[in-house]
């Protein structure tokens, strides 16, 4: 019998006391993050469980209302962002809360304000709610000074001053990925204990990868650098074997896979799009904040990711994520480009 395994198993590291433990580094600290993270992981639960009961619940389907970006809004996308406001709202740690759904950003009353500005999407590809393909919540935090009064600009920082950032993705099991700027771990819940449970401690991306990921629909209108790189990515010329594509469509289950096998994801500015497709503040920052934890990189084309300003909540920019050696040949291309 294997007892240092077998007590691996019977003394489970949830993200609950992972997160104490961190704490007890900070003797300052009065509990506000965690207490704001116990609020976080209950939202990630209940629409993890209403995502896992969609096609039985009839839940998918239209709402019939549209959100700030045009798009129809499912009932998914509506339960879920009623339930992130309300846990963060009722977390009573937090002040000013950006939602993908929501156009303008929500003030907490000053009675249950706490320091904390959370930007999420609740429900993320939530075009693929109705054929089951994996989908997720993304949030990033961004700390107020004590006392300090919220206003709307605490909310468009560079994505280098948040504090946390993460994702919960609702898949073929529910993930968790979160860093509090030491690193990037990843916790799975456990459906019978109804915990989420250390399952991949300090993630590293690989340095280099073998996978790169992007709508490809979309190639005649990229631009000289962004076709380059893909052509480079299946033709090769210094010797090494092509690349795989692999594009879900999800940008949680297509980063989470990057982040765990290496290469590079790649939602870049095309014609029709000159700024691409997706939103800053809750896909682009927290995204590339991880990245950058795991040791990869996230580029914009022009600047780092994180050191971007946006100038409204709803803003977009073009993302090239993964792999460090992967996103440096994309930022040479680019480079080589500014030369001419
Ligand atoms: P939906 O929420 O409309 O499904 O969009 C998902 C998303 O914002 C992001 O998760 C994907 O990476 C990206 O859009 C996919 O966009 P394309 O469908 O244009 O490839």
């Amino acid at each position: 019998m294997d007892h240092a395994a077998d007590a691996h198993r019977t003394d489970l590291m949830t993200i609950t006391r992972y997160v104490l433990n961190e704490q007890s580094k900070h003797p300052e600290s009065r509990g506000d993050f965690t207490i704001l993270l116990s609020h976080i992981v209950l939202g990630c639960k209940f629409v993890c469980s209403a995502v896992n009961k969609a096609g039985l619940a009839k839940l998918i389907g239209l709402a019939g209302e549209t959100n700030v970006q045009g798009e129809e809004q499912k009932k998914l996308d509506v339960l879920s962002n009623e339930v992130f406001i309300k846990a963060l709202v009722s977390s009573g740690r937090t002040c000013i809360l950006v939602s993908e759904e929501d156009e303008e950003a929500t003030f907490v009353e000053p009675s249950k304000r706490g320091k904390y500005c959370v930007v999420f999407d609740p429900l993320d590809g939530s075009s693929n709610i109705d054929c089951g393909v994996s989908i997720g919540t993304i949030f990033g935090i961004y700390a107020l000074n004590d006392g300090d009064e919220p206003k709307l600009e605490d909310v468009l920082q560079p994505g280098k001053n948040m504090v946390a950032a993460g994702y919960c993705m609702y898949g073929s099991s529910c993930t968790l990925v979160v860093s509090t700027g030491a690193g990037v771990n990843g916790f799975t819940l456990d459906p019978s204990l109804g915990e989420f449970i250390l399952t991949h401690p300090d993630i590293k991306i690989p340095k280099k990868g073998k996978i790169y990921s992007v709508n490809e629909g979309n190639a005649k209108n990229w631009d000289g650098p962004t076709a380059k790189y893909v052509e480079k990515c299946k033709f090769p010329t210094d010797g090494s074997s092509a690349k795989s594509l692999r594009y879900i469509g999800s940008m949680v289950a297509d980063v989470h896979r990057t982040l765990l096998y290496g290469g590079i994801f790649l939602y870049p500015a095309d014609k029709k799009s000159p700024n691409g497709k997706l939103r800053v503040l809750y896909e682009v920052f927290p995204m590339s904040f991880l990245m950058e934890q795991a040791g990869g990189q996230a580029f914009t084309g022009k600047q780092r990711a994180l050191d971007l300003v946006p100038k409204k909540i709803h803003d977009r920019s073009p993302i090239f994520l993964g792999s460090y050696d992967d996103v440096e040949e994309i930022k040479a291309l680019y480079a080589a480009e500014e030369q001419k």
